[in-house]
Parts: structure tokens; sequence; C-alpha cells
């Protein structure tokens, strides 16, 4: 039913009622329809700086941030008037640009692993795309993922550990078949051990190892110290290729992302979300020895009808430009520990048991009484007092990610005064819960 044709603004359980008849789950993807906490999602009408509001205009303070290319703010003047400029000069062409160009200039200048890139369209391009380039540069089949990482929706990372660490992966979901699976081995975050033994095993076969250097898909996980120095270690004596996932860590830890933070330079560096300002990229860079193995360059095939779209490029130059200020990071992480040493403040002062693992503007609150550091411990969650916790802060007016194991993001338009509404919402929160 057209807008046209409605004499008043649906309601979000209207909106969702009629979505569910059309998509699956009523959505385009699944965390969005908040089954991980119950109830209906919002539809958002509009976003400006740190706030979305609701067809039914309420306004919440947001945290999601499009999990997590938003860190300038919503609306972000720069990036939509660099894309009113761009709009008049067309949308696509399916030819090389100058926007690409200086795309590619500003990722290799910013992100210490990169001496080539190409631009895709998604995460998921970006990780299906450098693990089968890892395959075709060490002629290996194998892949290391670890438990509590997400890759995107490519087959070979759809898969879960099978009975032992060191066993080969089981599909993660239908579809997925055994054979994919089979080349795929899985870990436990943070236990380098565990690593050496896969290394033992099955060390010649193994093309590559992926991980999220800071995970945020089991929620906000750090590395534990020399972790991702153990990983460069490990594959480089076994001559695998390291590649970090920096999808969502890539530009938001800091210019150069979690490798810059950690000092762990990986052979190869997958890139998404806020390289595109919002709109929709992904990108695979690193070593130029194995960058030219692509084609054209090389025999290892991808391609893309809209990569390197000028205006997805256009607003995400015009974002990238802004996070040369190195003081922008600084900026994020004075807020981070603001917010989050005050959400743990208000919950501690309740009696509520939680555990807030944070990087940067990256963060979590888990509702559990011991350490969060990997998939197991992550699990232990209450998953319930988490779903109150956020429909309750909800209807404080504040949106976090809908789920206990996701990221939270915080941006630049966060200003002090907002983080300070939502560590009061937060108190009163706590103690009702
Ligand atoms: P996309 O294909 O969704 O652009 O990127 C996949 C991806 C790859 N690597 C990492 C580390 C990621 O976090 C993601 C996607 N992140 C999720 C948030 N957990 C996107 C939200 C969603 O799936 O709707």
């Amino acid at each position: 039913m057209s807008a046209s044709r409605r004499d008043r603004q649906s309601s979000s359980e209207e909106l969702f009622a009629r979505a569910v008849e059309l998509m699956p789950g009523g959505v385009n993807s699944p965390v969005r329809a908040f089954r991980g906490v119950g109830g209906t999602p919002r539809f958002i009408a509009s976003a400006r700086g740190a706030t979305m509001t609701d067809v039914e205009g309420r306004t919440y303070i947001d945290y999601v941030g499009s999990w997590g290319p938003m860190i300038l703010g919503h609306a972000d003047a720069e990036v939509i008037d660099a894309l009113h400029a761009a709009l008049g000069r067309g949308t696509s062409y399916g030819a090389p640009t100058e926007l690409e160009v200086e795309m590619a200039e500003e990722i290799i200048d910013a992100v210490p692993s990169v001496e080539m890139v190409r631009m895709v369209n998604s995460g998921t391009e970006a990780t299906m795309s450098a693990l089968r380039l890892a395959r075709g540069f060490t002629g290996r089949n194998k892949i290391v993922k670890f438990e509590g990482c997400y890759h995107g929706h490519g087959d070979s990372l759809l898969v879960k550990a099978g009975s032992g660490v060191a066993t080969l992966g089981l599909p993660d979901s239908p579809g997925v078949t055994a054979s994919v699976a089979q080349d795929t081995l899985t870990a436990p975050f943070n236990d380098a051990a565990a690593l050496e033994k896969i290394f033992a095993a099955h060390g010649a076969d193994i093309a590559a190892v992926i991980v999220e250097p800071v995970v945020g898909n089991m929620g906000c996980v750090p590395p534990r110290e020399g972790y991702l120095q153990a990983l460069r270690d490990v594959t480089r004596r076994h001559g695998a290729l390291l590649i970090f996932d920096e999808v969502m860590t890539g530009f938001r830890l800091a210019r150069g992302g979690a490798q810059e933070l950690y000092r762990v330079t990986p052979d190869l560096t997958t890139l998404g979300k806020i390289i595109g300002g919002g709109l929709p990229v992904g990108a695979y860079g690193g070593r130029r020895d194995i960058l030219e193995r692509v084609a054209p360059a090389g025999p290892v095939y991808q391609a893309g009808t809209l990569s390197g779209n000028p205006l997805a490029m256009t607003a995400g130059l015009a974002t990238l430009r802004r996070l040369r200020d190195r003081t922008v990071y600084e900026r994020l992480e004075r807020a981070g520990r603001r917010l989050c040493d005050g959400l743990s403040e208000v919950a501690r002062e309740a009696g509520v048991r939680t555990v807030t693992n944070r990087v940067g503007s990256m963060f979590t609150t888990f509702f559990t009484d011991s350490p969060v550091n990997d998939w197991p411990s992550a699990a232990k969650s209450d998953r319930s007092a988490y779903g109150k916790f956020f429909h309750a802060m909800l209807a404080e007016g504040v949106y976090l990610a809908p789920s206990q194991f996701e990221a939270a993001f915080i941006g630049v338009a966060h200003a002090d005064e907002l983080l300070e509404q939502t560590i009061e919402a937060a108190r009163r929160v706590f103690r009702s819960l």
C-alpha cells in the first residue's frame, strides 16, 4: 500500500506485519528482526547525527550506527553535500574513475598491510575474495577461522567447529556442503596453543587464517596480550597467509585499524562499513605480490558490476578524509571510556552483574559475572536479561544492538550530554531489572 493510499503513517507493528509477508523474517538482514531480544523492530524514518527517528516519531540515541559505518554520525553535512554534488554526474558507469584511484590511495596510505587494494560491494564479498586469493596464491585448500567470529555469509565461512579443535568443519547453515565445510578448520579465539595444534596437524594444507583482530560478532572481545603476534608467527612459520578481517575494526579503532593499534601486520586485510560512509562497499588488499594475482593482472578471478561505485566512493572518501584527523580517535577513546565506565558503575550500584568489553568506540555489555574472552565465555551471558535491558533502554530512547552478541558503536556525533543521558537512562533501567 503506497503512501498516497494511506491517510496516516503506518506504525512499526503495521509495517512489520506487511514486511513479514514480503521478505524472509520481514527484513533484509537477520539481526534487524530483533529475534535476539524479542519484540517488534522499529522501522526507521530518518536519522541525523547520533540519533534515529522511527516511523512513529520516537527519537533514539543510536549506538548501532548501521553496524559500524556511521562513525561521523548520520546525514553528516559534508558527506551529504558531496553526494548531492556527485549525483548530477550520474550514479554508475561500469568504467574506471578518478574516485577509485583516490579511494585506493586513501586506504593504502592509512592501512599498514595494504600495498594494493580491490574495491567490492560488501564485507562478505571482501572476505570471500580474500580467501579465494589466499588459496590461489598458496595453492593450498584449507582455511582456519575462529569460534564466534563472523566474516559474512560466504559458504567457507558458515562453518562450525567439528568435535575437536583439529577436526574438519561442519556446515553451519543448510546449503553449505560438507565438501566446502571440510576445508574450514575452526579454532577457539584467544587460544594460541589450540592453533599450534591445528597447524601441527594440517599446517602444510592451510592457505590462510582469517580473524577479526578485535571480535565484534560475539559481542566485543579483544585479543589477549600477544595473541595477534602469535597468529602472525605461526602463519609465517607454516607458509600460511594471515588475513585480518577489519570490516568492522578498519578505520574504527584507529585510522589504520586494529593492525595499527596492535602493531601486527597481516598479509591481507578486508574492509567495509566505514569506507563506504553508509553506502554499499567492501575492499580487500594487502601485499602487492599477492594482490597482483587478482584478475585481470593475474589468474584469480573476481569481478563486480558496482565495485568502486562513484556514489559509494564519494561518501567513503568524504568520511575517510575526516578521519585523517587523529584527534577524532582520541575523542572516540574518551567517549568510549566515559560511557562504558558509567554503564559499569550504574550496573554495580544496582547490583546487576555485567561485564563491559570495550576497545576504542566499540563495546558490548555482557550480562554475566565472569570475564568474556572467547565464545564459550560470551555464550554464558544471560540473553533474556540482555533482552529486558535492551527494551527498557529502547523505552528510555536509547537504541543499543538488538543482540547480546553484537558490538555497539560510538561516533563523533555522540556529544558528552548524550553519553550522560545514556548513563542516567541505564541507572534507571538497572534499578528496575
Ligand atoms: P557485510 O557483507 O554485511 O557487508 O559484511 C560482513 C562482515 C564481515 N566481517 C565482519 C567482521 C563483519 O562484522 C561483517 C558484518 N557485520 C554485521 C554485524 N555483526 C553486519 C550486520 C548485519 O549482518 O546485518
